[in-house]
C-alpha cells in the first residue's frame, strides 16, 4: 500500500466514524422529542377517554347540550344555600340533564331502606310503585324493605336494573321504638351488606309516596330534608329535644333547620355514621330512661346541627298530603300520606 492510499483510507475511516457520531445523536433526539409528544398525545386521550376526578370535582361528558346556567336570573323566593355554603334543592336550582350526564358514566348505585312493621305493611305497595316511577329512574337502585310479615310484601313490578330485598325484623308493641330502631337496623346493614353493594343510600318512611323526579340532584355526602311543617318558624318553635339530659339536647337560640326524620342519606359512610351515632345516643339516652321529644328524628337533628349536611333537599322532597301546597313549592316529589294513628300503630 502507498502513502496515498493510506491516507485516503485513513480519511474514509474517520468520515464513516464522525457520520456514525452525528446518526447516532439525530436520531438519539428525535427519539426523546417523540416520546415527549406521545407522552402528551397520551396523557389527553387517557384524560378524555377515562376521566377520573377522584371524586374531587364533577366530571361532565363533552357535548351535553344545556340551558346556559345564569348567576343573575334564578330562584329569589327561597335561600338555595345555607350559612355553611351547602346547596338547599328546590326546583329551579339544577339541571336534570346535565346532572344525570355527569353520574351515568360514574355507573353509581343507591341504595333505600324503608320499614313496614305491623299494620304499616299496608303503605309499602304505593310507595314501591311510585319509587319505580321517580326515585332515580334509569339507575341502578337496591329497595331494602324492613317488615316482620315478609309474606305480605307486594309483588311490584321492578325494572332490569332495580332490586328489592326483604329482611325480617322482630315487630313490636311500641311505634316509638319501630321507628327509633331504625338507625341500629341501617348501621347493621350498611356493615354487612349494603356498603359493598351501592355508593349512596336513602333511608324514607314507608307511609310516603313519589310525586315526582327523585334523582342526581339529591346525591351529596351527607343529606338531610328539611321539614315540611316547621320551614317557615322561628328555630324556637322547633320541636327539637329541650331536656339537657338528653343526648339530642339542642339550646335555645341553637340549631339551623329542623329536619326530618322520615327522609335522609348520603354516601354510605357518612350515614353509616349518623346512624351508629343517632343509635348510640339514643340507647344510651333509654338506659338513663330517657327517650327524645321525636326519637331517632330528634338525634338525627342533634346530628345534623354538629355534622353540617353537604346537601340540604327542600320540602319539596317531603311534602304532607294533609297540607295544602305553599306558593314556594313548584312541585312536590314526595310526600307522607293522610293516615290515621289510631287505627294503624300497635300503642296511642
Ligand atoms: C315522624 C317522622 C318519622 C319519625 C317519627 C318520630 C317524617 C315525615 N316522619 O313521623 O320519620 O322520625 O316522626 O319517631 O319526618 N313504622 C312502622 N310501623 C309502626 C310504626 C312506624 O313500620 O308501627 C315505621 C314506618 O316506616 C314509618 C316510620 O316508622 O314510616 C315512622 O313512623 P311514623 O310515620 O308513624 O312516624 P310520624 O308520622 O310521627
Amino acid at each position: 500500500m502507498d502513502l496515498l492510499t493510506v491516507k485516503v483510507l485513513t480519511v474514509l475511516l474517520l468520515s464513516a466514524l464522525l457520520l456514525g457520531v452525528l446518526y447516532s445523536y439525530i436520531s438519539q433526539t428525535h427519539r426523546f422529542v417523540s416520546f415527549q409528544l406521545q407522552d402528551v398525545i397520551a396523557d389527553t386521550r387517557s384524560a378524555e377517554v377515562h376521566p377520573d376526578s377522584h371524586g374531587l370535582h364533577l366530571v361532565a361528558p363533552e357535548h351535553v347540550r344545556y340551558k346556559q346556567p345564569s348567576i343573575m336570573q334564578g330562584r329569589t323566593d327561597v335561600v338555595s344555600v345555607t350559612p355553611w355554603l351547602a346547596p338547599i334543592v328546590w326546583e329551579g336550582t339544577f339541571n336534570p340533564v346535565l346532572l344525570d350526564s355527569i353520574y351515568k358514566p360514574q355507573n353509581i348505585s343507591i341504595a333505600a331502606t324503608v320499614f313496614a312493621v305491623g299494620k304499616y305493611i299496608m303503605f309499602l305497595k304505593n310507595f314501591l310503585e311510585t319509587a319505580e316511577q321517580h326515585f332515580f329512574v334509569g339507575f341502578k337502585v337496591h329497595i331494602y324493605v324492613f317488615t316482620d310479615r315478609p309474606k305480605e310484601v307486594p309483588q311490584v313490578k321492578m325494572a332490569a336494573d332495580r332490586q328489592l330485598t326483604v329482611r325480617s325484623v322482630p315487630s313490636s308493641n311500641r311505634w316509638q321504638e319501630i321507628s327509633a330502631r331504625r338507625m341500629e337496623l341501617i348501621q347493621t346493614l350498611i356493615e354487612q351488606t349494603a356498603h359493598s353493594d351501592a355508593d349512596y343510600i336513602f333511608c324514607l318512611d314507608v307511609d310516603s309516596q313519589f310525586h315526582g323526579r327523585w334523582g342526581t340532584e339529591s346525591l351529596g355526602g351527607l343529606v338531610a330534608v328539611i321539614h315540611p311543617g316547621y320551614y317557615r318558624d322561628d328555630r324556637s318553635r322547633f320541636p327539637y329535644e329541650r331536656r339537657p339530659q338528653s343526648r339530642a339536647y339542642v339550646a335555645p337560640g341553637e340549631g339551623d333547620f329542623y329536619y326530618c326524620g322520615g327522609a335522609f342519606g348520603g354516601l354510605m359512610q357518612e350515614v353509616h355514621l349518623l346512624a351508629k351515632t343517632c343509635r348510640f345516643n339514643f340507647e344510651a339516652d333509654a338506659k338513663e330512661n330517657i327517650e327524645a321529644a321525636w326519637q331517632e328524628e330528634s338525634h338525627l337533628n342533634r346530628y345534623m346541627w354538629l355534622n353540617k349536611p353537604s346537601k340540604v333537599l327542600s320540602p319539596e322532597y317531603l311534602w304532607q298530603d294533609f297540607k295544602s301546597r305553599n306558593p314556594e313549592i313548584h312541585i312536590i316529589r314526595f310526600s307522607g300520606v293522610v293516615k290515621n294513628y289510631a287505627e294503624i300503630r300497635p300503642n296511642a
